[in-house]
């Protein structure tokens, strides 16, 4: 894996830092040898492979699918993508890239015309096909003319029939029960997706050329220090705790995925259900020990527990609560008047919790998205600061002087909320770190940074306390779709988010689980339940759980952001970390496209690095050693595989 060291010196003429593609149009890059000849930091044409002059004569598309199209609906189709041939081609085999049927399919070649399409030959049957790529002989040679359109049909009498595609073609559809192929056929518009099928002069397998790499350039400045980093982790559930099911899960993510920071969800937050005595600041001792010895409480406390156990404690854990409250204090929208009363039930939770179960935590989300109603208890921005300042009264008078606030966790922008607060001095003594949720590519983080640079509190923090692509139909007992695009994707959104300057994150959610706010099990997890009835759970951790930790595991608590300057593209990601306690050195990103990137950088101000060393997580495999390379004059040279998500590290103790 190892690629030899081209780059001697670097010069990057760019000087703003950037971390995500967008923002790089106005990048510009030259490099210089010692020598002083200019050059790029690849020469594509040198790695780029033979011309195909050997390979056999073929029309269509050689390419795996990244989707798959069904071809029965309500009866059979004859399903057709269109493809020009770039030379004379004597066809006598057509491959084409099927799902699994118990039943048969069958190919044809149809000449594109004006209004029609003719049939020149069709192949034979193939039944019983597993998921993959399957030859089917044409009854007899065809030849196909260099620029002739042409169609390649492919029919099945299996109610499950599908065909591997990628998007960027043209397909067309007639329905016809299956059996002898027509000899002319009036097709109607299909889709834009381009079938994994092509006609071939042999009856070999052709595998497509891999794409030639493309290069990025850029320089890291360990003098130009960001955010220090304060960990990550998970949204995870009290209701689905369960020591025997969930300790493996535990494990991953703790253990494997380097998770440090847990958001700990309770719902509903209506325990109190009838109001202790009729004074909010005398909690009545016996009321409350009723409710916290309960067996609803009892998984509470053991879930927390067991993450001090595992050594998650501090500021590692957010205990967060969640849902509508008790009918007495409004349900779904506190009582105006009743903040007080409010604050009593939230800070006796949190008494309870660290006097009688010596509980090891230090921060407190006391209502989930304040500004809607049923994901926490609904409270307007004045409303909601007045409760808050009861709260760190509460909490101060119980000498909880060390529990802190994470907050307001607005399920919208923020800005109301957080201006109401910042007007608040006893709420802003009490808030440990601001509190946002983003399920877009940094929206709110990058409001979230700008709201505090210019706010009084330049000095605090912001924190990702939900982040994940949007997954529909989650929130309400469906599945998602769980692919390498989706779990790439939750990748792109973290490190977008540190991009904007977000020290922590906490992907929603760590596992799927049961939600009482939304009477429904929850499909978000990054570890996936296997199945919600069965009388034992188990679970599996998804692509975007192997995306995250190939990041997480990497950059730990403590590494500071530095700056990176240069073309990072065709990446659409690259973040600079440096801990300089640890001496240790991490770059983080992603390359979503399907060519591998020669990456070549310049380290500036950092402690000698001898090497770096390649990890990469991919639609195929997970944390996978991607070879070392060496640093030369301060200068290194990384062929970051096509479609991955990656990190480089190096340490200062190696040399
Ligand atoms: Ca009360
Ligand atoms: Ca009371």
């Amino acid at each position: 894996m190892q690629s030899p060291l081209t780059i001697v010196g670097l010069l990057v003429l760019a000087a703003q830092s950037i971390c995500a593609a967008e923002t790089l149009r106005y990048a510009t890059t030259v490099q210089h040898t010692r020598r002083g000849e200019v050059r790029l930091a690849a020469d594509p044409a040198k790695v780029r492979p033979r011309a195909n002059l050997v390979r056999p004569g073929f029309i269509g598309n050689l390419g795996e699918g990244s989707t798959t199209d069904t071809i029965w609906n309500n009866g059979a189709w004859i399903n057709a993508s269109g493809f020009k041939a770039d030379t004379d081609i004597n066809a006598t085999t057509i491959w084409a890239k099927v799902g699994q049927v118990a039943g048969t399919y069958q190919c044809a070649i149809y000449l594109a015309q004006e209004d029609d399409a003719k049939l020149l030959q069709a192949t034979a049957a193939v039944a019983k096909p597993t998921d993959g790529w399957h030859p089917f002989p044409l009854t007899s040679p065809v030849a196909l003319k260099k620029d002739q359109r042409y169609w390649l049909a492919i029919w099945s009498d299996d109610p499950k029939a599908r065909v591997y595609a990628d998007e960027g073609g043209t397909t067309k559809w007639a329905r016809q029960d299956f059996g002898a192929w027509p000899t002319a056929l009036k097709f109607a518009d299909g889709n834009n997706l381009r079938f994994s099928i092509y006609a071939a002069s042999s009856p070999e397998r052709i595998l497509p050329l891999p794409l030639p790499p493309k290069a990025a350039s850029i320089t890291v400045d360990g003098g130009k220090t960001l955010q220090t980093v304060a960990g990550f982790g998970a949204n995870v559930n009290y209701l689905g705790w369960n020591e025997k099911e969930l300790q493996s899960v535990l494990n991953w993510m703790v253990d494997d995925a380097g998770w440090t920071h847990f958001r700990v969800a309770f719902d509903n937050a209506d325990w109190e259900t009838v109001n202790d005595n009729d004074d909010p600041k005398v909690m009545a001792a016996a009321a409350y020990q009723k409710i916290y010895n309960s067996p609803r409480f009892a998984r509470l406390w053991d879930f927390l527990a067991a993450l001090n156990r595992k050594g998650i404690k501090g500021e590692g854990i957010t205990l967060c609560f969640m849902g509508w409250g008790p009918e007495w204090l409004g349900g779904e929208v506190l009582t105006p008047g009743l903040e007080e009363e409010w604050a009593e039930m939230v800070a006796s939770a949190v008494l309870h919790a660290r006097r009688e179960r010596k509980l090891d935590f230090q921060l407190l989300a006391p209502t989930n998205e304040p500004d809607v109603r049923r994901e926490g208890i609904h409270m307007p921005p004045v409303q909601y600061v007045l409760a808050l300042r009861k709260l760190a009264q509460q909490l101060d008078a119980c000498g909880l002087n060390d529990i802190r606030l994470v907050a307001p966790d607005t399920a919208g922008p923020g800005g109301a909320y957080k201006a109401a607060m910042v007007a608040d001095p006893v709420v802003m003594a009490k808030l440990a770190h601001w509190g946002d949720h983003d399920y877009s590519l940094g929206g709110a983080s990058r409001g979230s940074a700008d709201f505090i640079r210019q706010s009084r509190f330049s000095n605090l923090d912001f924190w990702m306390t939900e982040f994940n692509v949007l997954c529909h139909g989650c929130n309400d007992g469906r599945r998602g779709t769980y692919d390498w695009k989706y779990g790439r994707g939750t990748a792109q959104y973290l490190l977008e988010h540190l991009c904007n300057g977000a020290t922590a994150a906490q992907v929603w959610e760590g596992y799927d689980s049961y939600y009482a706010h939304h009477k429904a099990w929850g499909f978000w997890g990054v570890i996936g339940l296997d199945d919600e009835k069965a009388p034992s759970k188990t679970y599996s951790p998804r692509p975007s759980f192997h995306a995250l930790a190939q990041l997480t595991k990497y950059l730990r608590p403590g590494a500071r952001r530095i700056e990176v300057a240069g073309a990072i593209e065709p990446l659409s990601h690259l973040l600079a970390f440096h801990d300089s306690k640890a001496r240790s050195f991490t770059l983080l990103g992603v390359n979503p496209a399907p060519n591998p990137v020669m990456l070549g950088g310049a380290l500036e101000s950092l402690p000698g690095l001898a090497q770096l060393e390649l990890h990469f997580t991919s639609a195929s495999t997970n944390l996978a050693s991607g070879g070392k390379y060496p640093v030369v004059n301060h200068a290194f040279s990384i062929t970051i595989p096509a479609d991955c998500v990656f990190a480089v590290t190096g340490s200062a103790a190696d040399r």
